[in-house]
This record gives structure tokens, sequence and C-alpha cells, in this order.
């Protein structure tokens, strides 16, 4: 029977894929602009990186634009210029559409290797030896129910907290871990030039085995937010990739 060839076909690829995917080198958690850029970066590089992305659609924030004007504003254009996104230049900024760039972003990730899981929510963190070893997952629309169906895990030797402005894995380690500094995870007052620069400055490693990039950052640092210009998601992203290429090089050596 043809349906139940299209139903084998497709159970049988998804669960194929998933048990491929139990470990990883990278897990990045949130498929906004951070999570992807970071995630397109690291699996061109040919590091095995999942991204995991609890709604149905990745592109995190980009597709709203400024409250739904889907027009986003950037001030460097290379990274979006790599990944082939249109772009209008407009005094010293450069303007691009939302919608090319959400679906371009994820496309060009997909493309160089990542894996991309979506409708999977990250509900905890696998954390031994005082080391992020993993995540804790389950289907989006389980965690919503509100039924008490048990997760399943997925391993990775880094985990990027690219989860935006909630900083989800972080605070998960905060409910457990009340000494674990940072304080209170809140973003400050909107600052375009100044938050641009230090979301930059602070992407990194924020507790072993464990990556803040994007607004996150932002959070976890207390950095002012910055609207929708998009340059410091994406240099974000793009550094935390570099950083974690680094930590494996060092792996492989030792
Ligand atoms: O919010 P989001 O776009 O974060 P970002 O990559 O970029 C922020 C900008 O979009 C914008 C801004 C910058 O100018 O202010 O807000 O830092 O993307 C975060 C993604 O993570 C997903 C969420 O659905 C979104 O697509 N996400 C959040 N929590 C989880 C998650 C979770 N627990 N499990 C899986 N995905």
């Amino acid at each position: 029977m043809k349906e139940i060839e299209i139903s084998r076909i497709i159970i049988e690829q998804y669960h194929s894929k998933l048990l491929d995917r139990l470990e990883n080198d990278v897990v990045v958690v949130g498929a906004g602009p951070a999570g992807l850029t970071a995630g397109y970066y690291l699996a061109k590089n040919g590091v095995k990186t999942t991204v995991l992305e609890k709604r149905l659609s990745t592109g995190g924030g980009i597709w709203g634009g400024a409250a739904g004007f889907s027009v986003v504003a950037i001030e460097d254009k290379s990274i979006l210029e790599t990944i082939g996104v249109a772009l209008q230049k407009r005094g010293d900024l450069y303007t691009a559409d939302a919608v090319e760039f959400a679906t371009a972003l994820g496309y060009k990730a997909r493309k160089a290797g990542a894996e991309i899981l979506n409708l999977m929510e990250v509900e905890d963190i696998v954390l031994k030896q005082d080391c992020v070893m993993g995540i804790v997952v389950n289907n989006t629309n389980i965690r919503a129910s509100g039924l008490l169906v048990d997760p399943f895990c997925i391993a990775a030797k880094y985990v990027i907290d690219a989860t935006g402005h909630q900083a989800e894995l972080v605070n998960m380690i905060k409910r457990k871990k009340p000494d674990f500094q940072p304080g209170e995870l809140r973003e400050g007052f909107m600052d375009v030039e100044k938050a641009e620069v230090d979301v930059v400055e602070k992407t990194g490693e924020i507790y072993p085995g464990l990556y803040v990039a994007g607004m996150s950052v932002c959070s976890v640092f207390g950095l002012p937010r910055m609207g929708p210009i998009f340059g410091g998601m994406l240099k974000s992203g793009k550094k935390c990739a570099e950083l974690i290429m680094k930590g494996l090089d060092l792996q492989r050596q030792s």
C-alpha cells in the first residue's frame, strides 16, 4: 500500500538521522541568526553539528524585522554576502529582506552539513564532572501539552546556548546551581553601538562545555539590547564557531 510505503520511508529516514545524531561534536540550541551562523561555520569546517529548534521553522527573530516590518538592518555586510543575501546600501547601513535572510541562513547551514531538528525543545542539560556533556530533549508538542512524558538525551563535546533573550540553557544551570555566576539574567536598555560590539566581545564559554552566542550573551552579561540590527548576532555565531573549532583541535591533539 502506497500510504504505508510513504510512512515507512519517513519513519526509517528520520530515525536513522536521529540515531546518527545521538553523539555530536557540537549541539546548537536555537536556530535563530546566532545559532544558524554558528551551525553554518562549524558544519562547513567538517564539525559534526546538530541544531535543535523548538519551533517549526528556523530563523528565530529574523522573520519579523522591526514590529513585523520584514526588513532588517546590518552594518557589516560580509556574512550576509557570503550566504548570498541581496543587500541595499542605506547610508552607513545595509538592509536585507527578512524573509530572504531567514530562509537563506537556514538553507546554507543545512547545505553546509548541519543537521537541523525542528520541533525539538531542549528542557535540560546533561552535566557531569562539572562539565556540560549533552542536552535533554523533548518534542515541543509534548512539552506544550503538559503531559508527563520523559525526554531523551543527545551528547555533544560542546553545547551552544543560542536560545535568544531567555538564555534558557544558562538559566537551567542557574536553577540547579544557585552559586553559578552571572547573577540575574537580563539584558540592558537599547543601545545599538555598544550592544553590537559587546555581544561579539563577550561571546564565549560560560561554563565548561557550554558556550553562549547571540542575545543569550546580552542576557548573561547584562548588555544592552539592539533591536532589528543583526550584524552582532551573525558575528557572535561565527566567533562562537571559531572558538569551538580551536577547542576541538586542542582535544584532538591531546
Ligand atoms: O531569538 P533568536 O532569534 O535569538 P538570536 O539568534 O537572535 C536574536 C535576534 O533574533 C533579535 C535581536 C537581535 O538583533 O534582538 O531578537 O540570539 O533565536 C533563538 C531561537 O532559539 C529557539 C527559539 O525558538 C528561536 O528560534 N529556542 C529557544 N529556546 C529553545 C529553543 C529551547 N529550549 N529548545 C530549542 N530551541
